[in-house]
């Protein structure tokens, strides 16, 4: 079948290119000429581990192209994103209107919308529908609706699109039906079909659950750093019981789905209270990393520091709503000068220096950010360039022995 696949982002790009691979026609659709242009001269607009084999095994095939404008189909999925409206604390639905208004003029009877954005509940059932009924066809007569939500780790994103389960979620059955017929021809987990509003509900709460228990992990920290205890060693221990899994502590949560995606859940909602809080705690992580490095600082004038990792998790280059941005902001304004390293990150709003650079007279390391190469770095490396010996790492992943053995005073958050 016919597919045209709106937005050739993150999501929008791998899934079009694992349909084309399975036995369907593809076409690629985005607003933005550029990422149109490099899809046309077979390249990928950005990379990420097998992406470039994907679209050479689409193209040879003869089974994907890309465009800028929407075609007839037999399937329209939706993959734009869903910023979050920060001065209404809603989600900002304006790609999915657009890509819905976009299609149309072009829906058929017989067809089907698949919505991957992350929508807030209701979405399918009310919005989605009413512009789609522009088109004078109705909804569950004539075409057909559903929510098939990405659950994708950036960094991993093609293995777990083909293995993780799937939740589909149709407006109804015969929605539900064709949608989940169309993903068996890739996905390999199963597919756990539903309605499009509880699908709606379900990608929340995974993020939700996930942003409410860093929270968590992130207060523990502090109530540790208060008794003086090890924090990482309790949530060790207290984890081998069979049914507690906590997370881990850090400088706040990144990224464009966790510390986004609560906010679609308590727009609507009579008591989101924890929800809230949850965001507010992570949020606030940066100035704890702050005040713990005026603690380590105290009488040093005008001091500089070096941000290690700028990148909202480790070993990938994305630096969405990353926390290293607010606490950058903050030290900037406590008058501290801050240089940064990252070994993934090579464009930023903030200049990325080399390792060599980044720590030359500076009074303390603040490590951000869990890259790999963080976890075996030898202070050695750059000898005698610090002007003060001090480290404080918010995700417990230097080898102390390393930096104890070279002098460094160094500090651990939640320890
Ligand atoms: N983090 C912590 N402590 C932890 C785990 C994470 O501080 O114990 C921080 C990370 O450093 C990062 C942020 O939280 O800044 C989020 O990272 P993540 O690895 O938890 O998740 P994302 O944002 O990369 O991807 C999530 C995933 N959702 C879940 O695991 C429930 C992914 O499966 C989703 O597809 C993705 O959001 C999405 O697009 O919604």
């Amino acid at each position: 079948s016919k597919i045209c696949v709106l937005g050739q982002g993150y999501i929008g790009l791998p899934t079009a290119l694992l349909f084309a691979n399975n036995g369907h026609e593809v076409v690629g659709i985005d607003v933005n000429k550029r990422v149109v242009d490099t899809l046309k001269a077979g390249k990928m607009p950005f990379e990420e581990k097998g992406f470039q084999e994907l679209l050479d095994g689409a193209i040879a095939k003869n089974a994907f192209r890309a465009e800028s404008l929407v075609e007839e189909a037999d399937t329209f999925l939706v993959a734009v994103p869903t910023p979050f409206d920060s001065e209404m604390r809603m989600a900002d639905l304006k790609y999915v209107v657009s890509a819905c208004e976009m299609i149309v003029p072009h829906l058929k009877k017989g067809n089907l919308v698949i919505i991957e954005s992350t929508i807030p509940p209701k979405t399918c059932d009310k919005q989605v529908k009413q512009i789609l009924e522009k088109s004078i066809l109705k909804m569950c007569e004539d075409f057909y609706v559903s929510h098939c939500p990405e659950r994708a780790i950036p960094g991993n994103t093609l293995h777990e699109m083909v293995y993780n389960d799937r939740v589909i979620g149709g407006v109804d059955e015969k929605s539900t039906q064709l949608t989940a017929e169309l993903y068996s021809s890739f996905v390999k987990g199963n597919l756990h079909l539903t309605t499009s509003t509880t699908a709606e509900m379900i990608k929340l709460m995974e993020n939700t659950f996930r942003d409410v228990n860093i929270a968590l992990a992130n207060e523990f920290a502090q109530i540790a750093d208060d008794y003086g205890i090890d924090v990482w060693k309790a949530i060790e221990i207290a984890n081998k019981h069979p049914r507690v899994s906590i997370l881990k502590p850090g400088p706040g949560v990144g990224g464009h789905c966790i510390a986004i995606d609560p906010w679609f859940l308590t727009e609507n909602a009579n008591n989101s209270s924890l929800i809230m809080m949850s965001r507010q705690i992570n949020d606030s992580m940066p100035q704890y990393v702050l005040k713990m490095v005026k603690e380590i600082l105290v009488g040093i004038e005008n001091p500089t520091i070096t941000v290690f990792g700028v990148a909202y998790k480790g070993d990938i280059a994305d630096t969405r709503a990353t926390p290293a941005k607010k606490f950058i902001r903050l030290a900037e304004k406590e008058g501290f000068k801050v240089k940064i390293y990252d070994p993934f990150v090579k464009e930023w709003s903030y200049p990325i220096l080399e390792l060599g650079e980044a720590v030359e007279g500076s009074d303390c390391i603040v490590v951000l950010t869990d890259h790999s190469e963080f976890k075996e770095m030898d202070p050695e490396k750059f000898g005698s360039k610090m002007n003060k010996l001090n480290i404080i790492d918010t995700r417990n992943i230097i080898n102390k022995s390393l930096w104890k053995k070279s002098g460094y005073n160094i500090k651990i958050i939640g320890n």
